[in-house]
């Protein structure tokens, strides 16, 4: 058989990059597709990925990757990736601006991404696509609601998607992590204040970055019949999104 082609979005760090490292470590011929070309070209040298630069919230920029997928054979698996937090506010008070940006990256670029790429995934006859949501998607929190609700519609899109393609061969496969401590993830949610990011993972063991990759390649294994359809991965002391137990 030839090698199994995945394609990782957000691939320049943390969950995405640590699922480049694991698929290629497992042998995946791996594009990392991700925005910034530098951290994709160190990625690369690394490990010996393929990557593509692309913005999944641009049309042309993904129009060009699916054309270049096109070129280079078929896709075996789809890992949508990108995505995040941005803004820790009340409803009442937080911009509308976070609000649009969440659900344009994480709900409409995951759409956008997995449109684009489903011909060659249906083409390579065993196609999965995995959608990394959030234990946000699953259980509302406050002072993060653009999250929760752009993450809660991802989780819809990929219950309806996977319904949608039953019959195609394409597995769909949702995995929502709890607490990872990733270099960026909260970094980028309290708007670049290292302090407050940093706090987020005191007296706690949280997820690491090589946890939900470990989870995504496992998934990705099984024998191609078994679909997981959903996977929630926390951390051992964070028995709910409002239940932290610190040391
Ligand atoms: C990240 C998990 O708990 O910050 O998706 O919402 S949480």
């Amino acid at each position: 058989m030839t090698e199994l082609h995945a394609v990782v979005t957000g691939a320049s760090s943390g969950i995405g990059a640590a699922t480049v490292r694991r698929l290629v470590a497992e042998g995946w011929d791996v594009t990392a597709v991700a925005r910034r070309a530098d951290r994709l070209a160190d990625l690369a040298k690394e490990v010996g990925c393929a990557t593509f630069t692309a913005d999944i919230t641009s049309d042309q920029d993904v129009a060009a990757l699916a054309a270049e997928l096109k070129l280079r054979g078929p896709v075996h698996a789809l890992v949508n990736n990108a995505g995040g937090a941005v803004g820790v506010d009340t409803i009442a008070l937080s911009a509308l601006d976070e609000w649009t940006q969440q659900y344009a990256v994480n709900v409409v670029g995951t759409v956008r991404v997995t449109q684009a790429l489903l011909p060659a995934l249906e083409a390579s006859g065993r196609g999965d696509v995995v959608i990394v949501t959030s234990t946000a998607g699953h259980e509302p929190y406050e002072n993060g609601a653009g999250y929760v609700a752009a993450k809660s519609a991802e989780v819809a899109m990929a219950r309806t998607l996977r319904l949608e393609l039953t019959g195609t061969g394409v597995r769909v496969i949702e995995i929502a992590p709890g607490m990872v401590h990733t270099e960026e993830f909260s970094l980028n949610r309290f708007g670049g204040d290292q302090a407050k990011a940093d706090a987020v993972y005191q007296g706690i063991e949280p997820l690491h970055a090589d946890d939900i990759a470990d989870a995504i390649a496992w998934t990705l294994t099984r024998p191609h019949h078994v679909n997981i359809d959903q996977m929630v991965v926390r951390p051992r002391e964070q028995g709910g999104a409002t239940k932290l137990v610190r040391r």
